[in-house]
């Protein structure tokens, strides 16, 4: 065994420790203490890193996260299995009574793209088509539900509530419409900084912000309705937009594939030809990228995010805006020889250590790195994979990357870094 390979064995086996370690029956947390319950966008990527070792329960993870689905068809952000007090806000806050509970918001509903690789790289076949009848209803409710509730006025670019829906918290492209949002005017005590060092985190005016919304969906009823019309937060995020489309696509693949198709399989179809013409409001021609639009203020979220390549990972990219968003990306890349951060580094709010304003997020890459091969640029895909397969080989499976230097930046020993080691990277 070379030495490559020697280290590689090795990573592969720690990657399936961490995976075991977190996980809690049926489940698996992002990590111990900072995040001990079930976060949708998480499970979708961490059923990857399952498949490759353990098919069942690749299957598993994605049965227990659509196991608290609601009835409207939504899909939670966090669900909460089992009491745990080392994160803040817990269920009580949420005020959401489940079985199982859960928060009142969502996350990037990545989980269909990622049911469409079980299905195709699964061995035991039987197993793969007993899952996939059970699992398309609920994806099929789950993205209509996003469609019509989240675009009742069909404008082809669902709204987004919250930045934890984004699953990109502290992104500095929700700076100007979180600052809208008044603040809780209730104490309160974060669990986060106490795990983490707080200039790793999201600071306390976005915190008072991001509760002042939890507490506002709840005196909402939780009503679709009633929070499209009157949440003070509703943007247009591109990285959602572009993970449903790609999500939406898939899920139509794969009921071809098993013959379904009736009136919803062409609703969504129709959907995604509205969202092909919608996409251009989110260009710009100056940064030459993607971005998101609040709707509030009627006015592009300006800073520059990595969320703006990934309608590549959508196909949502028109021809006339390749080539400038490929230079943007050349140059991006320039910058470090990991991989894209979080923020593009000659962003005026770019912070390399902290957490969406900087750092690296391997699967954020993963999605930006299968769009480029898509669209036929493998080199940079490849240059992608590779800066991200540094990254671990640096500092091991943690939630995040130093954007410089590929230092571990958040919690430790976290599942999805993990999982893209195990399905993407070794
Ligand atoms: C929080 C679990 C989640 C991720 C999000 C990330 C963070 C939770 O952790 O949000 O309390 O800040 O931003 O993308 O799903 O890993």
């Amino acid at each position: 065994m070379t030495e490559t390979n020697q280290r590689d064995a090795q990573l592969i086996e720690d990657a399936k420790a961490t995976l075991v370690k977190n996980d809690l029956g049926g489940y698996t947390v992002p990590t111990h203490g900072l995040y001990p319950f079930q976060w949708n966008w998480d499970s979708a990527i961490v059923a990857l890193g399952w498949l490759p070792f353990d098919e069942p329960r690749a299957w598993e993870e994605a049965t227990s996260l659509l196991s608290a689905q609601w009835k409207s068809g939504m899909v939670p952000h966090v669900v909460f299995h089992q009491h745990s007090d080392t994160y803040f806000p817990g269920p009580d806050i949420w005020g959401v009574k489940n079985i199982p509970d859960s928060t009142s918001i969502t996350q990037p509903p990545v989980l269909a793209t990622v049911i469409k690789s079980l299905f195709e790289e699964c061995k035991d076949r039987a197993l793969a088509e007993a899952q996939i009848n059970t699992i398309v209803p609920q994806l099929i409710d789950s993205h209509l539900w996003w469609y019509k509730q989240r675009d009742p006025e069909n404008t082809g670019l669902v709204v987004s509530y919250h930045p934890w829906e984004s699953g990109m918290d502290n992104s500095p492209a929700w700076d100007a419409a979180l600052e809208a949002v008044p603040c809780v005017d209730w104490e309160y005590t974060r669990r986060d900084t106490s795990h983490i060092d707080a200039s790793e985190r999201p600071h306390k005016k976005e915190y008072d912000r991001f509760l002042y919304l939890v507490d506002f969906f709840r005196k909402m009823n939780f009503d679709d309705t009633l929070i499209y019309q009157d949440c003070p937060y509703r943007v247009n995020d591109v990285s959602i937009i572009s993970i449903l489309h790609r999500g939406t696509k898939d899920l139509l693949e794969v009921c071809e594939k098993i013959g379904v198709s009736n009136e919803q399989t062409a609703y969504l179809e129709k959907r995604l030809s509205l969202t092909e013409e919608a996409i251009q409001k989110l260009w710009c021609a100056e940064t030459n990228l993607f971005h998101s639009f609040d709707t509030r203020s009627n006015s592009l979220c300006k800073a520059r995010t990595s969320a703006g390549l990934l309608p590549f990972f959508a196909g949502l990219v028109g021809e006339h805006q390749t080539q400038p968003l490929i230079s943007e990306l050349d140059k991006w890349l320039e910058h470090s020889e990991y991989a894209i951060s979080s923020t593009h580094p000659e962003d005026p709010n770019y912070e390399p250590q902290r957490y969406w304003r900087g750092p690296i997020w391997l699967h954020i890459n993963w999605m930006i790195a299968l769009g480029l091969q898509d669209y036929g640029f493998a080199h940079q895909a490849q240059r992608i994979t590779h800066g991200s397969r540094a990254c671990i080989y640096t500092s091991g499976f943690n939630e995040s990357f130093h954007a410089e230097t590929g230092a571990r930046s958040g919690g430790a020993d976290f599942s999805w870094t993990a999982a893209m080691a195990l399905y993407w990277l070794l």
